[in-house]
């Protein structure tokens, strides 16, 4: 492979490793654990697995370790680090045993099922230390979650001596992954899963988990990209940019964008349910932000649109919700099958209730054709195919347009769309990403040594100098609770959404009313390696806020 002077550069950096995990280690644990809500249900559901310890790794004796081989797969949306934790995983079980083994199951979860892996080897981790990307193996969205499948797992795991599963992914994933460490358990199959907590949506966090993986520098890669906008567009002043960011559900990316970057707008999904606001309030908030920046001659400016808004305005909200029923076979709890779009469609429409076929027919053609159609694997809209960039700004124009007739607004508007999702999720991991990832692979080999299943490898106090951090493993049965998921109530792990009364919204909405008024734009720059640590190490400013 062909490496770029700053690849080759990148591939001698050493990722750092809290202290704990730099020698021998022994687990300590904490008190029973329960989960976050339907403590018995989860509890009936999870036998094997429930009310294990919160466990913390500190120095400890070196012991024997017989050799033993770990599968590794990356599940879901790429983001930057990946590599990072396969390299950690790889260096751990390594150190552990020289002899043991470490084989990546390509294209996502179907590579287990379907018995496709390679064995990774020095040369080939070194190839791929602190790049960006999941290329190494690849990644898929194939739901882990039928007996099947778990079956035709467990006979690849046996026939290559894997006694312990680490699955990468975010919170579907790693609901799967506590399902299978679940029936592995009661099974006595003697196979440990392991999960490690990835997104660049940065909504796989709670008391135990800081941050997801990749939020770090998918959100400086965004942020690098819209101050040069701002920059752009401060600087011919003749433009509106709506920029649309990734992050399916939650706001966290726009938020942190918007923390680092101080646009005039930033719409937060979560902030728009609560208030409940119809599409049409959103509108006209914008519409006045842009109206009153004309009034003092400015008409340029930046906003900020979370990807998964349109789900979170409550009418729209409540249409989804049917037709996730409607779509759903009653009698499989499969996504029904269609001949095509426009049966699938028609169905919808014949089938849903007229309140919600109202909304639905209120709605621009392209969005209601998008919420008809197929779900992901895991039953979520696909919400990064929806222009809402291109909606908004058109329903300001034609506002505006209003008010100019109605002798409110004398102003020029002109506007350019943007969407940031998929620039991102392969970046070359900033420092804090490259030390995290490798710290949660390495530290997912040391949950393995120690016989923990049903666990997802976390690193704490992240906002301090890497060797103060905290090594060490939270059961996933903790972070669960039951959901409605395509017409059934399933087990999950607990969304984290953007909390209105934490202190990154709590910042910007002190200070969202300046930024939109005056042009107070930040200009990040792009991610730095190398350098005075003030610019190269710094976390996300949500995190920061969130921990200090
Ligand atoms: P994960 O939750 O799997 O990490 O993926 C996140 C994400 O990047 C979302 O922000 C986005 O909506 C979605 O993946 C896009 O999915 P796809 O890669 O299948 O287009």
């Amino acid at each position: 492979m062909k490496k770029s002077a700053l690849q080759v550069a990148r591939a001698a950096y050493q990722p750092k490793l809290p202290q704990a995990l730099q020698g021998p280690v022994k687990a300590v644990a904490g008190a029973a654990t329960q989960s976050v809500g339907n403590q018995e249900e989860i509890k009936a559901m999870f036998p094997n697995t429930y009310g294990m310890p919160v466990i913390t790794f500190e120095a400890g004796e070196a012991q024997a370790v017989e050799p033993f081989g770990v599968g590794i797969i990356l599940s879901g949306g790429q983001a930057p680090g990946g590599h990072n934790v396969i390299s950690g995983l790889y260096d751990g079980v390594k150190s552990l045993n020289p002899q043991c083994k470490l084989y990546g199951f390509l294209m996502g979860p179907g590579g287990l099922v379907d018995h496709k892996y390679v064995e990774f080897t020095d040369e080939f981790i070194n190839e791929y230390r602190n790049t960006g990307g999941f290329d190494i193996i690849g990644s898929g969205r194939t739901k882990l979650e039928k007996e099947a499948q778990f079956e035709s797992g467990i006979q690849i795991l046996r026939e290559l001596g894997i006694k312990a599963l680490v699955i990468i992914g975010g919170d579907d994933s790693n609901t799967n992954a506590c399902v299978l460490a679940e029936y592995y358990a009661a099974k006595n199959y003697g196979v440990q899963v392991i999960g490690c907590p990835k997104t660049i949506d940065g909504d796989l966090k709670n008391e135990q988990i800081e941050t997801s993986f990749g939020f770090d520098t998918a959100c400086k890669t965004y942020s690098e990209l819209i101050g040069n906008i701002q920059r752009d567009c401060n600087s011919a002043r003749k433009y509106w940019h709506f920029i649309k960011l990734m992050g399916r559900s939650a706001s966290h990316i726009a938020l942190e964008c918007a923390l680092q970057t101080q646009p005039n707008a930033c719409l937060i999904s979560e902030e728009v349910e609560q208030k409940e606001m119809s599409l049409d309030d959103v509108v006209t908030y914008l519409a006045q932000i842009v109206a009153d920046r004309a009034a003092s001659g400015d008409n340029f400016g930046t906003v900020l649109i979370p990807e998964g808004l349109i789900e979170f305005i409550p009418a729209i909200k409540k249409l989804i919700a049917e037709l996730n029923e409607v779509l759903t076979d009653p009698a499989t709890g499969e996504s029904r099958e269609f001949a095509g779009a426009e049966e699938q469609i028609a169905f919808v429409k014949g089938n849903i209730a007229p309140e919600n076929l109202a909304i639905l027919n209120s709605l621009p053609a392209d969005v209601a054709r998008q919420l008809c159609l197929d779900r992901d694997p895991h039953g979520n809209v696909q919400v990064s195919l929806i222009e809402t960039e291109k909606l908004l700004s058109r329903m300001v124009a034609t506002k505006l347009a209003q008010w100019k007739q109605e002798g409110k607004y004398a102003g020029k508007f002109s506007a350019q769309h943007h969407f940031f999702g998929y620039e991102g999720r392969c970046a070359a991991p900033s420092n804090y990403d490259a030390d995290y990832c490798y710290s949660l692979g390495y530290n997912a080999s040391r949950l393995i040594a120690a016989g923990k299943t049903g666990y997802m490898s976390i690193i704490k106090n992240t906002t301090a100098p890497a060797a103060q951090w905290i090594a060490g493993g939270v059961p996933i049965t903790m972070m669960m609770n039951m959901e409605r998921r395509n017409g059934a109530m399933k087990p999950v792990i607990r969304k984290a959404l953007v909390e209105l009364d934490g202190a990154p919204f709590r910042y910007f909405a002190a200070h969202r009313e300046e930024w939109a008024k005056t042009t107070s734009y930040v200009y990040p720059g792009p991610i730095q390696y190398w350098g005075p640590s003030e610019v190269c190490d710094q976390c996300t400013k949500t995190l920061s806020l969130e921990q200090n």
